[in-house]
């Protein structure tokens, strides 16, 4: 049995978007971050470190979504949604470039550009905008001769790229890089996105 932590702003939200293109059962714990739900002993337990999301798996407890949506690609593989004999370069080196490369930058824009955080900094939005812009132009050129990250087929790896450059579009981050909102486009039409960022 697989039960996610899950609140809906939060990472969780990619986790509930890779079981929902799995289609396989799971059941949903909601943590509410604003009761600090998160840092109660009993969370605890789950996540050490009282963030989200969280998994369980058959009673075992795993955290961090880029470990959490890669082990259940390799857990379903009749699924298909992991790396094939092929496309495994692509498939773990973008995901990885998304992860690791492009949601700090996002992340740094978000908190900077946005008021309610009180971090609120317009050079460094700036700055971080420019560095962002410098950092999918590989993405935008691999895109443009492709329909996903790995090929022909949707993967796991658009999980993690087609978030994070979700969360990039929605800030309008990425006028001028045509294939980069074909794919948001693509991306945010697929139904198990919808759900996995839902109430
Ligand atoms: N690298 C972790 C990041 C986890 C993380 O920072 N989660 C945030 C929400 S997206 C959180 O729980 N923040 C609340 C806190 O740190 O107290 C992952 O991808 O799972």
């Amino acid at each position: 049995m697989i039960t996610l932590y899950f609140n809906r702003f939060s990472r969780a939200t990619r986790v509930r978007w890779m079981l929902e293109e799995l289609g396989v059962p799971y059941e949903m714990v909601r943590v509410d971050m604003g009761k600090g739900e998160h840092k109660a002993a009993s969370y605890l337990e789950i996540h050490p470190l009282g963030k989200l999301p969280a998994v369980e798996i058959d009673g075992k407890p795993m955290i961090e979504s880029l470990a959490i949506v890669q082990y259940l690609a390799a857990k379903f593989p009749e699924k298909g949604l992991g790396p094939t004999a092929d496309n495994g370069t692509d498939y773990y080196g973008w995901m990885v470039y998304a992860q690791v490369t492009l949601e700090p930058e996002v992340g740094n824009y978000f908190y900077s550009s946005n008021e309610r955080f009180g971090r609120l900094d317009p050079v460094a939005a700036e700055k971080g905008k420019n560095e962002l812009r410098r950092l999918v132009a590989p993405v935008e050129k691999l895109l443009s001769g492709r329909n996903f990250v790995a090929g022909d087929n949707f993967t796991a790896a658009d999980v993690v790229m087609g978030g994070v450059l979700a969360w990039a579009g929605g800030m309008g981050l990425l006028e001028g890089f045509p294939s980069l909102n074909a794919y948001v486009a693509r991306i945010a039409g697929r139904p198990a996105f919808s759900v996995g960022r839902s109430e």
